[in-house]
């Protein structure tokens, strides 16, 4: 196992002083944006984890091995090459064996993440049951992997490319708990809610932490989701998104676009129809996760610190 996995210099220290680290995905970097605005987004929240006082954790999969922290340049590599696989659970032992590049999942950056002993991970949005999947059975393997891997993943909920009723109804089944961070309705991504009221929320980062290690101390395995609003000013207007997004939704459908193409096409299309402005959203609510995502970790890591003496 471990002769697949490397920490960066930086994520190692961290480990051994016992400081808290934030985990972030790497298919968020070279699928979900366009270069250059994708590898500044990603140092930009690099940078944020270091300033809310935690260690960033950029998952990617390069030369046969796991990566658990980048450099600049491999973060501009992934960034701008046009030849790194988007990884889910299946792909992994394939990329990894042909020593290809590939960016990480939801799903592939808890795996690693809980490999490399880091418990809290931060993103924009989870994949989910995808509008239609009763016939295509087109549903993320995010949703398992957060049934059975014990990471938490702080997002800004689910784009409404999914079927997001669906999409809780399958978090309901396998157990993840879905936690509300200042709002007490699944936040839509690009919108601050949906019509989806959640059972569990709060307005505290401190109980966030405390429900998550409880979690775990009652040996639940699984993941958790920490769903943070988009920050109001950077919000879209409900109406004009949803109809960009049934519109992107309905040319998916007509080019046959299914399987792991499916969501770039749907964030690209978006990106388009919205002249950027999806995209100016978007990376403002990656930020904004990252500092809670950061101040969660911290939190949690002060709950279970080893006494050293
Ligand atoms: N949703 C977004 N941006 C993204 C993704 C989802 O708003 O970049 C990426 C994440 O990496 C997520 C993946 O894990 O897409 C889900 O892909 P699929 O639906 O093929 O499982
Ligand atoms: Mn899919």
């Amino acid at each position: 196992m471990k002769k697949y996995i490397e920490l960066s210099q930086e994520v190692q220290q961290a480990k051994d002083e016992g400081k808290p680290i934030v985990a972030l995905e790497s298919t968020i970097i070279s699928h979900g944006m366009p270069y250059p605005e994708n590898v500044k987004m990603a140092s930009e929240v690099e940078q944020i984890v270091r300033d809310n006082g935690a260690v960033p954790a950029t998952i990617a999969i390069m030369d046969g091995k796991i990566k658990v922290g980048l450099t600049a340049d491999e973060l501009e590599l992934f960034g701008s090459s046009s030849d790194v696989a988007k990884v889910s659970r299946r792909d992994l032992p394939q990329i990894v064996a042909e020593k290809k590049l590939g960016a990480t999942t939801v799903a592939t950056t808890m795996i690693c993440a809980d490999l490399a002993g880091i418990p809290i991970f931060v993103t924009g949005g989870i994949g989910g049951v995808h509008r239609g999947a009763e016939t295509t059975m087109d549903i993320s393997a995010d949703l398992e992997e957060l049934a059975k891997t014990d990471v938490a993943v702080i997002c800004a909920g689910a784009k409404s490319i999914l079927d997001l009723g669906l999409t809780l109804e399958y978090l309901e089944t396998k157990g993840v708990p879905v936690i509300g961070y200042g709002t007490e309705y699944l936040p839509a991504f690009f919108t601050r809610k949906s019509e989806f009221p959640l059972n569990s929320y709060t307005d505290s980062v401190d109980v966030i932490a405390e429900t998550i290690k409880t979690k775990w101390d009652l040996n639940l395995k699984g993941g958790a989701v920490i769903a943070n609003p988009i920050p109001e000013q950077y919000a879209m207007d409900e109406d004009y998104i949803n109809g960009v997004i049934d519109q992107a939704v309905k040319e998916a459908e007509e080019y046959d676009i299914t399987g792991k193409d499916s969501t770039p096409f749907l964030l690209s299309k978006i990106k388009e129809a919205t002249k950027g402005k999806s995209l100016e959203a978007n990376i403002a609510l990656v930020k904004h996760n990252a500092k809670v995502g950061t101040q969660i970790a911290v939190s949690y890591n002060q709950k279970t610190a080893k006494v050293l003496n």
